[in-house]
Formats: C-alpha cells, structure tokens, sequence
C-alpha cells in the first residue's frame, strides 16, 4: 500500500470536479492505496476564475460568488499550504494532473516539493500526453503518462521500493532512471465498464458548486464516453486520435453502466445536476442512445448539461435528450465564416445547417448554447462579425465567446507561433484566458479582439443602429469605459426598461 499525493494544481474551474483525479483516486483506493489530494482551486495562484471572466463581458447571468464561498481566498500561501500537506503527509510519491494551463504552475509545486520531500514524483494528463519531451525534461519529473492513466499509475506503484522506481518497461510511460529516459508504448483503451465509480470524496464541498442559469446547484460531473472522432486541429484530439491512439479514440460506456454510475453518484453526493463531460453526447449509435436515455430517465432523471457536435444532431435524438431532463445542449460553431471553419478548422457545415440544427434543439424545448472563438490565425474583424452574426440568427439562450488560445502541440496552435502571430516564449507562460488573445496578427490586434470580446454581448443582443456606439466602448480608454460602463447600466436596467427597449428592437 502506497499514500499517493494526488494534485491538482493550476486550474481556474470553480465548481468542477475533474474526471482524471476522480477516477485516478477510485482506482489508487480500490487498491489498497492510500489517497490525499490537493487542489489549487481557491488559493490564490494569481490570475482570476473562469467565473470571474465570464462576469466582465456578462457571458452568464450573474450569480453571488462571495455568498459561497467561491472565491480564491488571499490570506493562504499557496505554496505554504501546499508544503505543509506535504510535510504533514510525508507521501510515498506525488502524482500530479495537468491541463496545459495548470502545468506551469504544477512544475512550480513539484520543485519546491522535492526540495523538501524527496520522493518519485508522476505526471499525466493533457499536456504530458502532447509534449512529453518538455515534462520529462524537467528535473523535478520522475515519470509522465501519455494516454490513459489507470493501470499505468498502479504499476508504477507496484514497481517503487522506497524512493526506487524498480521497472522502466511500464506502457504509457516515460520513466527517468539513472540519467537515460525510457519511453513505452501506449497500451490499448482502458475498458471503462471495469472501472470503478468515480471517487468524489476528495473534493473541497465547493467543487459541488456549480453555477447554471444564474443560481448556484449542488452538481457533479461525470461522463458517459471518452473522446471524439473527429481532428478539429485546435483541439487535443487532432494529436490524440492521430499520433497517441491512431484511428478512433472513442470508448463507450454501457448504457446501463453510465446510468449505474450516474445514479450512484446522485445518491450518495445528493446530486441535483450533471455536467456530462462527453465530447458530443449524441454521437452514440441511436440504439444505444435511446436505451440510455430510457434507463436514465427511469433511474436518475437529474438535469445535466452536455455537449454536442451540430451535424449529430437529430429529432429523434433531441427527443431523447429532452426525455433525460437534459437542460442545457452546447453546440460549437467556432467561427462563422464558411470557408474558414471548412478548410482551416476542418468543420464542414454551413450556417444554414448549423442553424437549423440549433433550432432541432430549441424546438424540442431544450436550452442552447453556443460555443465560438475569436481571434483566430487570420481571422480578420469582417469575420468575427460573420461568427456574432449567425449567432444572432441562431439565437441561443447563451453565447460563449472565447478569445482562440495557442495550445502547443496542437496543429493551430503551432501554426499561429509559426507565422509569427505570437511570441513562442509567451505560449509557455501565459494562460489561456477566454476575455483576451496573445495573438498579435497584420490584420487585428491583440487589443481589438480584447475589445470585441469585451462589448460582444451588445453586438449579439442590440439592434445593428447601436453598432457604432457599441464600438465606442471597445478600447479600454476613458471615454471607451464610459460608454462600457453605461452600456452595462443599460442591461442592468433591462428588465425595467424593457418596453422601451423592445419598442428600439432589442431583444
Ligand atoms: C472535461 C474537460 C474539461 C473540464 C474538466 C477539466 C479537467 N481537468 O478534467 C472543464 C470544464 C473544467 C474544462 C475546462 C477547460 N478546458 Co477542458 N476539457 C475537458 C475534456 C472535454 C475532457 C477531459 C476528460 O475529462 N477526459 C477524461 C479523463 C478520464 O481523461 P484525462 O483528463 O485525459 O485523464 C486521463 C489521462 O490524461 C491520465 N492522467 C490525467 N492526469 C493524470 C495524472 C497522473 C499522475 C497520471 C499517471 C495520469 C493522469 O489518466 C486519466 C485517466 O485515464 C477535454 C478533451 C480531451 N480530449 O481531453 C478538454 C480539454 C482538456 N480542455 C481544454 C481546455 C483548453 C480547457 C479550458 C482552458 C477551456 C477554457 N478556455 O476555458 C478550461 C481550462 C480550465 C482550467 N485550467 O482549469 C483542452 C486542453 C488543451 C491543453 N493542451 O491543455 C482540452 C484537451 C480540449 C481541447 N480543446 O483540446 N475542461
Ligand atoms: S468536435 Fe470538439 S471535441 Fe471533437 S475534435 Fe473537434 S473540437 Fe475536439
């Protein structure tokens, strides 16, 4: 039996409970092992909650993050509280989960740690997958996993004595031994039926807070498959589906499994919503989706958001949705200019399409958002204009609106610091943050899509005659904070001035 540190450091989702550690701590437990984990989330690492973001451009209703708690709390050190659980738990090795945007911040933590507490230390999780040779080459990284991460993080216990990592023949990873790195093969999909239920006992109560349509709902987060077919070049999975799992790297629950877990979990959380993490919920054969959908609806019936690709979508399977109590559907256009989302995103739908695949959704009485970057390599201002537009068409109850972040690794991303739209050094160390870009191209400044991002939801939901004095309220200048501050005085007050307003044509 081994005492795992398990972390999670670095990430900014108040109100979420990862599947990596969650299901990483199932497993360790069922084991025999012995699980702490530490969670950055709500000690101050510097930059602000996805939460937090999304209040400056009014992406979400408002919701009263200090009555819960559920603000990053300034008086702790970090750092010092990290030490002390790893002072206090003396773990036999730190098995730390990083996004790439937690990485850095991981890296940090696991230095300090070693100083102090010399054991293996094990990294896994997105940015390990995708650039290997950078974590490996930390001295602070013992191992790193590629891929899935439950049997190889149990054999790599099994093969410690003491300090001592005994094997470097362990699939998935790459282990550090006397100065030589070995890299293994990555072993076949994990068969998800053997797996345990996720384990959510090591979560902060926090992580259960999950804010949806402006009240806050105790929610836990689960899935009901991994991965995605398809090799959208922004994503991980243009890397995943090609170089680590070449081919298809989608692997199904059961149904009856997904419903067991679903319905385990809402009782003994006492669960009122499901965030489903599945890349697109819909993309299950109709069989199979309408069996789920049965069992769900008998078994579980908790409201859940989810995602979906726009060209699964069917009547039939919107149906389905609407019978599962689902109360959310996202759906990502991207970019709104055909020939852009065909041939640079590999997306091929065109708006008509999108629409009506929305109004498939909306029709069956579900609740739609969507999801769009801006800023994109070589998107020009006419172009984000075109993404706002179909979304005004499309008319969903939310629009998401992210400025496009460079992860390294994925084909975009290397793309973007190719053609020298960013700096490389700033990738490493910059976050992804959804109000602003680190691209700085010919045709659009970081600065203006900063600013179109800022006053989006004005150009979604004013009528066009505002557009200018909208823009006004682009640069973050004296007079472009007036008009800013006024126009969010405007929505505040608009449900009292509706009539007025509906009378100018604003929704
Ligand atoms: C669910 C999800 C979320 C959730 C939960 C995040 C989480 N930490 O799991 C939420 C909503 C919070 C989220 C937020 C964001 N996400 Co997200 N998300 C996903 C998604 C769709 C599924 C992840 C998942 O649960 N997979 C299932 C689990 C079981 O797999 P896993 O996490 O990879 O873990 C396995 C292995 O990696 C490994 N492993 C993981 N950790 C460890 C640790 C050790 C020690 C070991 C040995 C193994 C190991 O074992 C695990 C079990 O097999 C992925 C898509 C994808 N293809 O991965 C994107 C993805 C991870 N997200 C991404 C992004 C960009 C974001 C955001 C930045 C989006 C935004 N602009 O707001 C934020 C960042 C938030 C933050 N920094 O905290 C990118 C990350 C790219 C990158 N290079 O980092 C992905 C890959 C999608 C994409 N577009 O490419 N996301
Ligand atoms: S459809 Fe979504 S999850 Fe699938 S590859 Fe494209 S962006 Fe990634």
């Amino acid at each position: 039996m081994k005492k795992v540190l398990l972390t999670a450091i670095g990430g900014s989702s108040a109100g979420t409970k990862p599947i990596s550690t969650s299901i990483l701590s199932a497993v360790l437990k069922a084991k025999g092992h012995q699980v702490v984990f530490f969670d950055s989330t709500f000690l101050d690492l510097g930059f602000p909650l996805d939460g937090e973001i999304a209040d400056r451009v009014l992406q979400f209703k408002k919701v009263d993050w200090g009555r819960h708690n559920l603000r990053r709390d300034k008086t702790v050190d970090a750092k010092a509280a990290f030490l002390a659980v790893v002072e206090r738990e003396k773990p036999d090795v730190i098995a730390a989960s990083a996004m790439s945007d937690m990485y850095r911040h991981t890296v940090e933590f696991l230095k300090l740690a070693k100083e102090r507490h010399p054991v293996p230390a094990i990294v896994g999780g997105v940015h390990a997958t995708i650039l290997p040779e950078e974590v490996i080459a930390e001295g602070c990284v013992d191992a790193l996993c590629v891929g899935e991460g439950e049997e190889a993080l149990l054999e790599f216990l099994d093969s410690l004595e003491g300090s001592t990592i005994r094997r470097t023949d362990i699939k998935n990873l790459w282990i550090k031994k006397d100065g030589q790195v070995f890299k293994n093969p990555v072993r076949p999909l994990t068969s998800l039926e053997r797996l345990p239920f996720l384990d959510y006992s090591i979560y902060d109560e926090r992580q259960f807070l999950r804010a949806y349509d402006g009240r806050i709902i105790k929610s836990g987060d689960l899935q009901d498959k991994r991965g995605c077919p398809k090799k959208c070049p922004y994503c991980a999975n243009a890397i995943l589906n090609t170089s680590i799992y070449p081919g298809t790297r989608i692997n199904y629950y059961s149904p009856e499994r997904f419903v067991e877990e679903a319905k385990h979990l809402k009782l003994t959380y006492h669960l009122e919503f499901f965030k489903n993490f599945s890349e697109d919920i819909l993309i299950r054969p109709i069989d199979d989706f309408a069996r789920m959908a049965e069992l769900y609806a008998k078994e579980v019936a908790v409201p859940f958001t989810v995602d979906t690709y726009p060209l699964s979508i069917t009547e039939e399977k919107a149906k389905l949705l609407k019978k599962m109590k689902c109360a959310s559907v996202s759906v990502a256009l991207e970019c709104g200019n055909y020939h852009y989302r065909k041939n640079v995103l590999r997306r091929d739908y065109d708006n008509d399409t999108f629409v009506k695949r929305l109004r498939i959704l909306q029709d069956a009485g579900l609740r739609t958002s969507t999801l769009n970057m801006i800023g994109l390599p070589y998107e020009s201002r006419k172009m984000i204009f075109e993404t706002l537009e179909v979304n005004r068409r499309a008319s969903p109850s939310v629009t998401c609106v992210t400025a496009f972040f460079p992860f390294r690794g994925s084909p975009l991303g290397d793309l973007a610091v190719r053609e020298r739209f960013v700096d490389p050094e700033l990738v490493k160390v910059r976050r992804s943050d959804a109000s602003q870009s680190i691209l700085s191209m010919p045709q659009i400044s970081s600065d203006e899509i900063k600013g179109i991002r800022r006053v989006c939801y004005f150009y979604l939901n004013y009528p066009r005659f505002l557009f200018p004095v909208i823009r006004l309220a682009e640069p973050e200048t004296p007079l472009g904070n007036i008009v800013f501050e006024l126009l969010i005085l405007t929505q505040r007050l608009k449900v009292r001035l509706s009539p007025i307003l509906r009378a100018l044509g604003v929704r």
